[in-house]
């Protein structure tokens, strides 16, 4: 156990450092046993801190200290205090100068937080806390400093050293070892550091700046990875532009610079100049990756460099404001992906994820705010809420205040806060004064946790020709925080009449007539009036998720399908589906229970037809929307709207709903999948990939009808595919589909797969998870096979999450299996993740969290694993703080 563990730390203590560091000077000797430290930090006491007394408190974590001189001088063991988590000076002057000398061993560092070594390079991960674990430091983002690193190495083995900022000067040392030091211009928090030492090599290219200077772009990778870099350049080029179009910002040093590497705790990190990527996250080529994994690059690398503004140069003041920059600049990212794309189908998508993840959160014991007032270990707040729902945050803002003045609020935002170290408050400021616009209320976005629950009731008085909405909203408790104040909630509307026309929207006599309208909900319950409406209207509700809530809404079945045929507005369409299928769902389920037979109602069959119908005859039509309007609500979805969730219910009803749909309609979805079959070469674009799309949804439903003809296709599918998307595909609508007709073609082809792949790492990881995460029964003894097989590795975050992580999360009915085994095969491995990596430990924990969504039997099972792990005896404090908090009552 950890002396910080169960320490909480809280917002409200907040406290400007009581010193700051001017420059850091930084000597890095990487050897094969131990990496050797030397920093020399420029102190002085912080002017705004008042604390003339304070004594120097740095932190550091897993470091031997060797030396430490203050002010020239070598300070004896009397001099200073050190524990395992701070270095401790009393007494120094007003400025000086401070020394430490250090010794780590980043062979030993299987948690992958500060200097580690991937593969063969040495690599550093430092954001939230990481620095601590390479020097003594203020390891804290209010404290900006320049950065000088030189780095030493042996020659052969690490040919490339990098740091962040330009190459200051390299050379030859004795004894087959050299350096190169790297000198950042801009000051910066310890956890924008970065340093990289390998035998890599690069892709370059270069990039001229709206102001006309030349920026030099580089990506690094093992030799074996070369092939895969170019589709990151080019999305690295485009994100460069679309920030100087959209937001004005260009990019600031001479270099920019990408590596990958194959040890990566989570997705990328934005460290100034040099980003560091999890392999899987930027390399990329048709025949090794899909279209999934494309826009997945596309939007990571477009992420990371927007950090170079909203987050590097205005960074957080405390990590209690991490959305500040998380949501953001995913808003950010998610803007750029809809310019790039489809539009419509990036926000289903998004929508999606937020509403079967984030909602999830935001009902169970993690729940937090936007801004979150405490935490323990800040890791675990690198979370859906701070970066999905925080996002949806800034959307609220940018739709409230209109493209020109979001644009000139974010223009203020950098312009004041260029260099500085601020809050989530100064942000919401900039965009008020910029508009005038109240936030007040709004504000309470970023305070109060939880999803907030809207039900609208409609009148139509014909007499009068009014149509009245009333909506209530109401907000459940979350932990710490039991009564909810209402949100500032817009919700976007539009009325449809009988033909799917829009309507002209007046709230009084004198509004316009516009056929969209805002309306802003801040009351517990409130009506609004629309005049002059000839006919009772469909409501078009929450147009483009317009708010992070929950919309009840008392729909007819034949209104939502009128919806879903007749509305413009692509999440509107989407979710009329969506709702549709869920009463249908809902509906078997109860069946089910009563033990009576499940049937399927006609309107969803003819609805799902006419989806296949437009795809076959409308050549407007974006078939990726198409593709999503086919999909039935997933699992987890249907999991996280039921309590207690209904396990074998929500799978076996849900399956057979599909079954249903794929012989009801089975001539459809052959010709959308002829229709759809293509021989033209690769090209990840709109049109090509809404076309495997839409295929691929159709094989899957073709899978159903265990037809062996199909089997055969998906075969030939398989074996003529050239891309990834493809092969992938028919490999997964088999192995997703499995019965005794297609068993022995199913295992030929998943031995075959790993056959001619192996030696692709990213490849292997797909064929993991696809495997782990098949919706099948029973499947965990399969799941167990794969922990033992060669290609495994407890190590590896991907392979973790690529197993693990995609059997508990993806595969519900198996995950949950009803003896606990499932439970208990995750508490295993959290424990054993627990000692080598507790970040992914608790990361992989989630799902156990969840236990009061399920029946008692299964609630009883989860709690004895949670108790397990929480009986552990040395629990590092980012496992104890998630199983603590989902135990309490
Ligand atoms: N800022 C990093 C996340 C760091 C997570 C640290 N546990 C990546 C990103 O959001 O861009
Ligand atoms: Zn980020």
């Amino acid at each position: 156990m950890k002396e910080s563990q169960g320490k909480t730390v809280y917002l409200r203590d907040y406290r400007v450092p009581d010193f700051l560091i001017d420059d850091t000077q930084l000597i890095v000797e990487l050897f094969e046993t131990q990496t050797l430290v030397s920093a020399r930090l420029k102190m002085r006491r912080n002017p705004a801190a008042q604390t003339p007394q304070a004594p120097l408190v740095l932190s550091g974590r897993a470091l031997e200290l060797l030396e430490v001189k203050l002010a020239g001088k070598v300070l004896a063991g009397s001099d200073y205090q050190v524990d395992a988590e701070q270095l401790t000076i009393a007494g120094v002057p007003a400025s000086f100068m401070l020394e430490c000398r250090t010794r780590i061993k980043p062979q030993e560092n299987t948690s992958l937080e500060g200097l580690y070594k991937s593969r063969v390079m040495f690599c550093t991960q430092c954001e939230a806390e990481g620095f601590r674990k390479i020097t003594y430091y203020l390891d804290r983002p209010d404290v900006l400093s320049s950065f000088t690193t030189r780095i030493e190495a042996e020659k052969l083995r690490y040919p490339v050293l990098l740091s962040n900022g330009n190459l200051l000067a390299s050379g030859e040392l004795g004894g087959g070892r050299h350096f190169a030091t790297w000198q950042d211009p801009f000051k910066k928090p310890c956890y924008l550091f970065a340093l990289v030492a390998g035998d890599l090599e690069n892709i370059s290219d270069s990039f001229t700046t709206s102001s006309g200077r030349k920026v030099e772009l580089k990506i690094f990778v093992e030799a074996k990875d070369l092939d895969k870099c170019d589709f990151a350049m080019d999305a690295l080029k485009r994100a460069m532009r679309w920030d100087e179009q959209v937001y004005g910002r260009e990019y600031d040093l001479d270099i920019f610079m990408i590596v990958a590497v194959d040890d990566f705790n989570m997705g990328a990190m934005e460290n100034k100049g040099l980003n560091i990527f999890n392999s899987s996250c930027v390399l990329a080529k048709p025949e090794t990756s899909t279209d999934f994994s494309f826009a997945r690059i596309e939007s990571i690398v477009a992420h990371e460099y927007f950090h170079n503004w909203s987050g590097n140069r205005v960074t957080c003041r405390d990590w209690f404001q991490l959305s500040l920059k998380e949501g953001f600049t995913v808003f950010r990212d998610a803007e750029f992906s809809a310019d790039m794309g489809s539009r419509a189908v990036n926000r289903i998508e998004d929508v999606g994820m937020l509403r079967t993840v984030q909602f999830a959160e935001d009902s169970g014991p993690m729940a937090h705010s936007v801004r979150p007032e405490s935490y323990m270990e800040i890791s675990n707040f690198y979370t859906v809420t701070i970066y999905e729902k925080g996002a949806e945050v800034v959307r609220m803002i940018a739709n409230l205040l209109g493209k020109e003045l979001f644009r000139k609020g974010t223009d203020l935002y950098f312009s004041r806060f260029d260099g500085m170290a601020v809050t989530t408050e100064d942000f919401v400021q900039c965009m008020e004064t910029v508009s005038g616009i109240n936030l007040t209320q709004f504000r309470r976005w970023y305070s109060q946790a939880g999803t907030p629950e809207l039900t609208v009731s409609r009148d139509y008085d014909a007499k009068q020709r009014r149509f009245t909405l009333t909506i209530k909203q109401q907000c459940p408790p979350t932990p710490r925080q039991p009564d909810k104040e209402p949100f500032y909630i817009p919700v976007t509307v539009a009325l449809l009449d009988s033909n799917g026309q829009e309507l002209p929207l007046q709230l009084g006599a004198d509004d316009g007539q516009a056929t969209s309208k805002v309306l802003r909900l801040t009351d517990a319950e409130q009506q609004f009036t629309f005049i002059n409406i000839p006919e009772a209207p469909v409501p078009a509700l929450l147009r483009g998720f317009s708010a992070p809530v929950k919309l009840q809404c008392d729909y007819t079945r034949e209104e939502l399908s009128f919806l879903m045929s007749h509305e413009r507005d692509g999440f509107v369409r989407w979710e009329a589906g969506q709702q549709l299928s869920l009463a249908v769902l809902n509906e078997g389920m109860q069946a089910r229970l009563a033990g009576q037979p499940v049937t399927v109602d006609p309107v969803l069959i003819t609805a799902f037809g006419s989806v296949l119908q437009a795809a076959l005859v409308d050549v407007n039509a974006d078939k990726a929307m198409l593709a999503n309007l086919l999909l039935l609500p997933p699992e987890a979805y249907l999991a996280e709207l039921a309590v207690p969730a209904d396990v074998e219910g929500i799978h076996a009803v849900r399956e057979q709903l599909r079954r249903q749909l794929a012989h009801e309609l089975a001539d459809l979805f052959a010709q959308v999948y002829h229709a759809n079959v293509s021989n033209e070469s690769y090209r990840y674009e709109a049109r090509a990939i809404a076309g495997r799309t839409l295929k691929n949804t159709a094989l899957n439903y073709l899978m159903l009808l265990e037809d062996p003809h199909w089997f055969a296709i998906a075969k030939q599918q398989y074996d003529s595919a050239t891309n990834m998307t493809d092969q992938s595909a028919a490999l997964r609508a088999l192995v997703n589909n499995p019965c005794a007709a297609n068993q022995s073609l199913r295992e030929t082809l998943v031995a075959a797969f790993y056959q001619q792949w192996q030696h692709e790492t990213l490849v292997v990881e797909q064929w993991l998870s696809l495997q782990s995460a098949a919706p099948v029964p029973g499947n965990l003894p399969a799941v167990q096979q794969l922990i033992k097989h060669e290609a495994f590795d407890l190590r590896n975050p991907n392979k973790v999450r690529s197993v693990i992580g995609a059997f508990c999360n993806s595969n519900l009915i198996g995950f949950h299996a009803g003896d606990g085994s499932g439970y208990r095969f995750l508490a295993d491995y959290v424990i054993k993740l627990n000692a080598s990596n507790p970040q992914i430990a608790s990361r992989q924990l989630t799902p156990l969290t969840r236990w009061r969504k399920y029946d008692t039997t299964r609630q009883a099972l989860m709690k004895v694993e949670l108790r397990r792990v929480m009986a552990e005896p040395k629990l590092s404090p980012d496992v104890f703080e998630i199983v603590s908090k989902s135990l309490q009552d």
